[in-house]
């Protein structure tokens, strides 16, 4: 399998964290690729027409996009163990799509401020997507440290990643005062091989 991968795309880092953690990585070829909303630059818009990464090709040749997908499919080929069944299944995918939600938010911020030109700034739209990203925390924080202090899940993994690209682009916004269990609970994850080995370059 090829892999298209930016080592600062924290959907990409979803992939390769499950991937560390399957036992799949010697599975996967890694190709790096990135675009913008303005430009798709390297990222193989034949095999994935948003121009996103990751983008993640078979060896039957079928591309998979985008990062929930990619990681279903690696689920499976692992056996099925990141996904949980039963009670646990829906709190799962709800904290995955949070965790993507988050990220969605970031990075549409950055966007924000890198491409629109001085002239066309907007500072509440910047504004307006941190507010999702700063409920979506007080949720995580009141609601969810029961399940996240449960068994490893795509749901986590995905969250970790989402902090872990708070930390990157948005730093200064110190996410950690908002939501102090949920920083232990990113320490902890921090710690573990496969974040250490996918952390993105400062
Ligand atoms: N929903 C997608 C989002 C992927 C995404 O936005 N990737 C960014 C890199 S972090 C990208 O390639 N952006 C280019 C663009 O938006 O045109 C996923 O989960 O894979």
């Amino acid at each position: 399998m090829t892999l298209y991968h930016s080592a600062t795309s924290p959907y990409v880092r979803k992939v390769m964290v499950l991937a560390h953690e399957a036992g799949l990585l010697d599975r996967i070829a890694l190709v790096p690729a990135s675009g913008t909303p303005l430009d798709p630059g390297t990222v193989p818009v034949g095999a994935n027409p948003l121009g996103k990464v990751p983008v993640l090709t078979r060896p039957d040749g079928g591309a998979l996009y985008d990062s929930r997908v990619i990681c279903r499919y690696l689920d499976a080929l692992a056996g099925h163990r990141f996904y949980p069944t039963g009670a646990r299944q829906w709190d799962c995918l709800t904290l995955e799509a949070t965790a993507d939600g988050m990220l969605d938010a970031a990075l549409l911020m950055v966007y924000e401020s890198r491409l629109r030109p001085d002239a066309m700034q907007m500072p509440q739209i910047v504004e307006g997507h941190w507010s999702k990203i700063a409920r979506s925390l007080a949720t995580l924080e009141e609601r969810w440290m029961a399940y996240l202090a449960g068994p490893l899940c795509m749901g986590q993994i995905a969250l970790a990643c989402a902090l872990g690209y708070l930390d990157l682009r948005h730093g200064a916004r110190g996410w950690r005062d908002m939501a102090p269990q949920l920083g232990a609970w990113q320490a902890k994850m921090d710690a573990r091989d496969a974040m250490i080995a996918t952390a993105p370059p400062n």
